[in-house]
C-alpha cells in the first residue's frame, strides 16, 4: 500500500480530515523519498485570522481555572493514549525514523499531558515577607497570551507537545508553524487535540491553531504584535534570527536550538554499558536529534580497543525500512541532509581523520540512508567543531580528564554532555561547576533521550531555553508581584517619609 494511502487510513482511523492535496507544499517520505501529498500553505490573510482566534479565545480561556484546563490536557493525553499505535506509524511515515522511536515520541507527548495536568494544581506563587507592618508581598503567575510555536521535522509531535501541554494549562492558546517537511504529524496531533476540546465542552475555535508555510510564515509568527512568546526549536542561525526579531519587540523567545554534544569514556567505565549508550545516543534517529553524540572523549589507554567494539556494533546495525520491526536505522530526512553529511566526511578527511562507514546505503526503496559514520580524529578540529545534523561520531584520544572537560566545552553549543566512568571523583567533578557547561550532563548514560521531567534545553548557540519539566511552566506565564495593606497607615518602604 502506497504511503498515500496509509496516510490517508491514518486519517481516517483518527476521525480527522485530511487537507486538500489539490496542491502546495509536498510531503514526502523519507522512507521512498516519493510525495505523499500536498498541504496547502497557509495565506497571510489565514495567518493573521488564526491569530486573531487565539488571541480571542485567551480572552475565555485565561479564565478557566486552571485544573480545569488540566482536564482538557488529560483528555487529550487519553486520546493520545488510545491512538498511539497509529500516531507512531504516522510520525515514522513522514520522518523516517524507526517505529520503536515514533511510537516513543508518542509516549513523550502523554508523558508531557500527564505532568501538566499534575502543573495545573501546581502553578504555585510565593507569600514574601514585607519590610512594612501590615502588609504583605505575593507573587503571582498569570497566563500570558498567545503562543508561538516554531519546530522542527525530527521530533513533530512532541516538541510542540512540551510547549502546548504547558501552555495550555498556563491558561495560554497556541497558533503552531511546524516544519515544512512533517505537517500531517502537526495536523494529526493537533486534530486530536481540538477533538478532546469538543468532546469535553471546551470552544476549540483558536485554542490551538496549526499554520503551514516556510521561512516567512515563521518570520511572520516572530513579528506578530499579538504574539506574545516564540518558543523555537532548529537551527541555531534560525534561532539567532527569531531571537533578535523578538529582542527589538520585547518579546519574549524560549529557544531550543542545536547540539554539538560529547561524551567521556574513562578508564573505569562499563564499557559494555558505554558502547551500547555511545551507539543508541550516535546513531538513534540516523544522527538526527539535538542530542545526538556526535563527539566522543575516549581515554588513550582504552581507544584502540573502544573503538574496535564501536566498529563493530556499527557494522551489525540494521539499516532499512524504519516501519520494520528489527531495524535500528531508517533514512536520513532528505537528500540536503545527506549532502551535508557527506561535505563534513571529506572536510573530516582534509583534516587528518580516518572515516569508517558513512556512504550511501541501497536497501531498494529509495530514499537516503546512510551507514553511520564513526571518524578517528587526531584532535578536535575541522568540522568536529560544529554541528553536522547526521549520524557521524568523531573520536579523539584523551589523556587527562580535565582536558577532556574542556574538549567538551570548547565549541559553541551547549547541550547534552555525559560521561561513562564508575570513579566517583570523576563523575562529580563533569556535573559540578568547573565540569560540563551543557544544559544536560549526565553518568553513565548518553547524550540523548531525556525524560519529560527535567528541563530540557541548553546553553550558548543553544539558545538558553529550557522547556518540558522543572519549572519550565513559568515561560508561559507572566510574574506579577503584589503589594497589598491590609492596616490603616501608609508606612512607605526604605523608610521615606512624604507627610501631605
Ligand atoms: C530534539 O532533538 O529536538 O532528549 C529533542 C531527547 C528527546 C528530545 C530531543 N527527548 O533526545
Amino acid at each position: 500500500m502506497s504511503y498515500a494511502s496509509q496516510v490517508s487510513g491514518i486519517f481516517g482511523k483518527l476521525g480527522i480530515e485530511l487537507p486538500d492535496a489539490a496542491s502546495g507544499i509536498e510531503v514526502r517520505s523519507p522512507i521512498d523519498g516519493n510525495v505523499i501529498l500536498a498541504v496547502p500553505a497557509s495565506t497571510q490573510a489565514e495567518f493573521s485570522a488564526s491569530v486573531e482566534r487565539a488571541q480571542a479565545c485567551f480572552l475565555k480561556w485565561r479564565n478557566v481555572p486552571a485544573p480545569q484546563r488540566g482536564a482538557l490536557v488529560r483528555a487529550f493525553g487519553e486520546k493520545v493514549r488510545q491512538h498511539k499505535p497509529t500516531l507512531g506509524r504516522l510520525v515514522t511515515i513522514e520522518t523516517g525514523k524507526i517505529l520503536q522511536e515514533g511510537l516513543g515520541e508518542v509516549q513523550e507527548v502523554i508523558d508531557i499531558c500527564e505532568f501538566a495536568l499534575g502543573q495545573s494544581r501546581q502553578l504555585y506563587g510565593l507569600a514574601i515577607a514585607s519590610e512594612r507592618p501590615d502588609h504583605k508581598l505575593l507573587e503571582t503567575w498569570h497566563p500570558l497570551g498567545v503562543v508561538g510555536i516554531i519546530s522542527a521535522f525530527n521530533f513533530p509531535m512532541a516538541v510542540w507537545a512540551w510547549n502546548a501541554a504547558l501552555a495550555l494549562v498556563c491558561g495560554d492558546t497556541l497558533v503552531w508553524k511546524p516544519s515544512e517537511k512533517t505537517p500531517l504529524s502537526a495536523l494529526a496531533i493537533n486534530g486530536l487535540l481540538l477533538a478532546a476540546a469538543r468532546e469535553s465542552g471546551v470552544d476549540a475555535a483558536g485554542l490551538s491553531e496549526v499554520v503551514i508555510g516556510e521561512l516567512d510564515l515563521g518570520e511572520a509568527l516572530v513579528a506578530h504584535p499579538g504574539v506574545r512568546l516564540v518558543s523555537a526549536t532548529g537551527s541555531t542561525a534560525m534561532g539567532r534570527a527569531v531571537g533578535e526579531a523578538c529582542a527589538r519587540l520585547f518579546k519574549r523567545s524560549l529557544l531550543e536550538l542545536g547540539g554539538n554534544n560529547a561524551a567521556i569514556v574513562c578508564p573505569s567505565a562499563d564499557s559494555q554499558l558505554a558502547v551500547r549508550a555511545v551507539t543508541f545516543a550516535a546513531v538513534g534517529t540516523a544522527g538526527q536529534r539535538c542530542t545526538t553524540l556526535r563527539r566522543l572523549f575516549v581515554h588513550r589507554a582504552g581507544c584502540a580497543q573502544f573503538v574496535k567494539r564501536l566498529l563493530a556494533a556499527y557494522e551489525n546495525l540494521p539499516i532499512g525500512n524504519p516501519l520494520h520491526e528489527g531495524t535500528l536505522i531508517g533514512p536520513l530526512i532528505d537528500q540536503g541532509i545527506y549532502e551535508r553529511m557527506q561535505a563534513a566526511l571529506q572536510a573530516a578527511r582534509a583534516a587528518g581523520g580516518t572515516v569508517h562507514y558513512g556512504g550511501r546505503i541501497d536497501v531498494g526503496l529509495g530514499g537516503f540512508y546512510v551507514r553511520p559514520a564513526l571518524v578517528e580524529m587526531p584532535a578536535q578540529t575541522g568540522p568536529m567543531c560544529e554541528e553536522t545534523f547526521a549520524p557521524i561520531l568523531y573520536v579523539v584520544p584523551y589523556d587527562g580528564l580535565d582536558e577532556a572537560i574542556e574538549w567538551n566545552n570548547a565549541v559553541s553549543h551547549g547541550l547534552s554532555s555525559a560521561i561513562f566512568t564508575r570513579d566517583l571523583q570523576e563523575a562529580e567533578t563533569f556535573i559540578s561547576a568547573r565540569g560540563s557547561d551543557c544544559g544536560i550532563s549526565n553518568v553513565n548514560i548518553g547524550t540523548s533521550g531525556a525524560e519529560i521531567g527535567g528541563a530540557f534545553g541548553g546553553e550558548k548557540d543553544t539558545g538558553g531555553g529550557r522547556e518540558a519539566g522543572s519549572d519550565a511552566w513559568k515561560n508561559y506565564m507572566r510574574r506579577a508581584t503584589n503589594t497589598i495593606n491590609y492596616g490603616t497607615s501608609l508606612p512607605l518602604a526604605q523608610g521615606i517619609r512624604f507627610e501631605v
